[in-house]
């Protein structure tokens, strides 16, 4: 059997009742107390975080606020202010790159890192951990809980293990007993509706899912049910994905009719190009790799891309990259439907910006409170 899956050091960080935190933070009179942040009762508001204190009480995030306060009398409201989160979410996204370069946010309060090699040569993954929670408590005075371990799925599940101010480990030793005793409903990537399916199956934890077949799995779940075989045997061979390998920057058209006019191709290209350029000039990028596609008039799509060692300054310096790799196609010979340019390999923006285009990190920001 092959190991290597075993080799890489990967961390889970998330925020512990992060909005909630932040108002106890900058409200001390909040501390120790039931705090619900989120919209007033008036506007018919919901939940969007809680205190730990008033978790007891059952409410939860997406709870109507009305019903919150009900449960829990004592709640002290407070109101949504984005503005103080996204502060302190791009101070703790600025700890992640400080530790290494692969950072893959989740949301505005949580992300993976691949420590395997890191910025602080430290080949104890824990270590690396206990240093990034302390940056984060040194920086913003939040607490924040980590899962170590060698894939993303055992770091997910290991960061919510021990909420708050958790850190928690799962070696490849100590993996498979874990997951054999993992309830179903706590494998991350498992959602309600699969979990209950499941336990009408009679599979309610790990060893009960391990002895499940693939094909039966594939048979009620279809493609998920291979990822389920497969992370429950520890396995989840996911790469921690930087925003910009996520996100792809591109244009393309499709022509009203099929055209095996070169000219026209060229002139298409160039024009997406200057599109695609002021979208990156847009968001203070450049991109050292173009890439062009090409819908055949018989739907056979073909992609061609070139890289250059420096990056692509101007919308007709991109141009002029596609266009060229438009030789590398049949595109003259066959009749073209659709034609593209994309890019990729792209740098220049700081972390924040690099979330904010992937509008991931502001999920849960109304527009007007950006920035
Ligand atoms: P979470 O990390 O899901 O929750 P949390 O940080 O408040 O608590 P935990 O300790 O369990 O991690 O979400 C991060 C923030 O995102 C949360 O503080 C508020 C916001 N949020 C919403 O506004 N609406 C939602 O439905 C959820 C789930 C989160
Ligand atoms: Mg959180």
């Amino acid at each position: 059997m092959n190991h290597s899956h075993l080799n890489r050091g990967i961390i889970h960080i998330d925020m512990d009742a992060f909005f909630a935190s932040v108002e106890q933070r900058d409200h001390p009179e909040l501390r120790g107390k039931p705090v619900l942040v989120g919209g007033s009762v008036a506007s018919r508001g919901v939940v969007s975080t809680c205190s730990y204190e008033a978790r007891v009480f059952g409410i939860h995030s997406g709870m109507p606020m009305a019903r919150a306060l009900r449960l829990c009398p004592s709640g002290v409201f407070v109101e949504v202010n984005f503005r103080k989160y996204s502060e302190a979410s791009r101070k703790i996204m600025k700890i992640f790159h400080s530790i290494t370069d692969l950072v893959e946010p989740m949301s505005i309060d949580e992300a993976f890192l691949d420590v395997t090699e890191n910025h602080l040569a430290q080949p104890d993954y824990a270590a690396v951990a206990r240093e990034i929670k302390e940056r984060i408590y040194a920086e913003t005075e939040l607490t924040a809980s980590a899962g170590v371990s060698y894939n993303k799925f055992l770091a997910k599940v290991a960061s919510g293990w021990q909420k708050p101010n958790g850190l928690t480990v799962i070696t490849p030793e100590e993996a498979e007993s874990f997951l054999e005793r993992l309830p179903i409903e706590k494998f991350f990537g498992i959602g309600k509706v699969t979990a209950e399916k499941l336990h009408r199956m009679n599979v309610r934890t790990g060893i009960d899912l391990k002895a499940l077949s693939p094909e039966l799995l594939t048979a009620h779940f279809g493609k998920s049910g291979v990822f389920y075989h497969q992370i429950v045997r520890g396995i989840d061979t996911r790469p921690v994905e930087t925003v910009w390998e996520r996100r792809s920057y591109g244009r393309e058209t499709t022509f009203p009719r099929d055209t095996g006019d070169l000219r026209k191709l060229r002139v298409t290209l160039r024009i997406l190009a200057c599109n695609v350029s002021r979208q990156l000039e847009h968001s203070k990028l450049n991109c050292r790799t173009v890439t062009i596609k090409l819908r055949y008039d018989d739907f056979q799509t073909v992609t061609r891309s070139a890289s250059f060692p420096k990056p692509l300054a101007t919308g007709a310096d991109l141009g002029a990259a596609a266009v060229a790799l438009l030789r590398k196609t049949e595109a003259g010979q066959r009749k073209v439907r659709l034609i593209g340019v994309s890019v990729s390999n792209l740098a220049g923006a700081d972390v924040v910006e690099q979330c904010e285009a992937q509008q991931l990190y502001f999920d849960f920001i109304p527009e007007k409170f950006r920035k």
